[in-house]
């Protein structure tokens, strides 16, 4: 047995043994995202690789927008791209780049034969005819934050084509309800960078480490806690939302619950995911649908929620079972632990 040498830097208050420092190096080398994948993809003996070619590409673009998040305000990232995307919205310079990042890595890695996104107008073909796959995308979501160092987040959904491979990809293949998403995540640009991902079996998160260029499990199968208090929501617009609404907010600051509203959808998911808590985005007279949009907004965490034991729903029905009819259509949106979504949809109903 080694001798239990302590470390001679006097800077360290409590000054690690080496023994730990070595037991530590000798540990299991993490799982990494891709070996997670392929583990996961031995399940499906008829599997081709595609689908965790599919993922590869999806974090290879994400570590590159990681990489521009991180140097925006050094190389001119920040600030307007000068133009407004379909929904009116001011496009941030980022939020270009990172579309323009995730089309073209979809398009290159050859699985996808159509994409939604929110910075498109229209539905966007890749070319490649031959591919089984449909992604929906906001490349960036919560551009509000992206000059203000606060986080921002990636969402994706993953579909099988419904249409014949070898043809062009319609409509019908990009309309589909949420229950029939095959895959779903988020990848999380924050004090760390984390990814997020469903693919039907529960919900697993794995963190970027930058000096290896790699995303590492870090939180395994991850779950909702049965209720919290948390509830997060843009009560700016208290004004504007209906009696029942302002009734559950008034009810949820009666039982003292902590307000916590970054504005990043995702961040806002993320947190509430590991402590409990509510995100709401109701209708207001204003935006009557809500702000938020189906198809690549709500779906992907209403997957997650679901997978990871909580629950979404638009006020009447889960999120997953809204048949969409147009690429971007809003719905409000209750998303988080189940007593607490719960709880609202009781004050809807009252
Ligand atoms: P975006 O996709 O344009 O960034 O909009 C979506 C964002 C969400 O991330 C966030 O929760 C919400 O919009 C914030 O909206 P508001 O500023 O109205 O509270
Ligand atoms: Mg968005």
């Amino acid at each position: 047995m080694l001798n239990p040498i302590i470390a001679s830097d006097s800077s360290l208050e409590h000054p690690m043994p080496i023994t730990s420092t070595i037991n530590q190096l000798s540990a299991p080398v993490g799982v990494t995202l891709q070996r997670f994948i392929a583990n996961e993809q031995r399940n499906y003996p008829q599997a081709k690789g595609d689908f965790t070619q599919l993922l590869a590409d999806i974090s290879l673009a994400a570590k590159i927008i990681n990489r521009d998040i991180n140097r925006a305000g050094l190389i001119s990232l920040e600030g307007s791209a000068g133009a407004e995307n379909i929904q009116g919205e001011d496009q941030q310079k980022l939020d270009v780049i990172a579309n323009t990042r995730f089309a073209r890595a979809l398009r290159l890695g050859g699985k996808v034969c159509c994409i939604i996104s929110e910075e498109e107008d229209e539905l966007v073909h890749t070319g490649n005819e031959q591919a089984k796959y449909v992604v929906a995308i906001d490349p960036l979501d919560g551009s509000s934050n992206i000059g203000v160092n606060v986080s921002i987040g990636t969402i994706f959904s993953i579909y099988r084509r419904r249409t014949q491979r070898g043809t062009s990809p319609t409509m019908e293949d990009a309309l589909q309800a949420g229950s029939q998403q095959l895959a779903s995540g988020y990848v999380l640009y924050g004090s760390s960078t984390i990814l997020v991902l469903t693919t039907g079996h529960g919900v697993n998160a794995f963190t970027y480490e930058p000096s290896l260029g790699e995303f590492f499990l870090s939180h395994a199968q991850l779950r909702f806690p049965d209720s919290g208090k948390i509830y997060s929501c843009n009560e700016g617009n208290f004004n504007h939302f209906c009696p029942r609404i302002q009734a559950y907010l008034e009810s949820c600051r009666d039982q003292n619950f902590q307000g916590r509203y970054i504005g990043s959808l995702v961040a806002d998911f993320h947190r509430n995911l590991l402590k409990g808590g509510i995100y709401l985005y109701p209708p207001t007279q204003k935006a009557p649908q809500g702000k938020l949009r189906l198809m690549y907004e709500c779906n992907a965490l209403a997957l997650l929620a679901e997978q990871a034991g909580g629950m979404a729903s638009d006020g009447t029905q889960r999120i997953l079972e809204i048949e969409p009819q147009k690429l971007h259509q809003r719905v409000p949106f209750y998303i988080g632990s189940p007593n607490m979504v719960e709880d609202v949809l009781r004050h809807l109903s009252n």
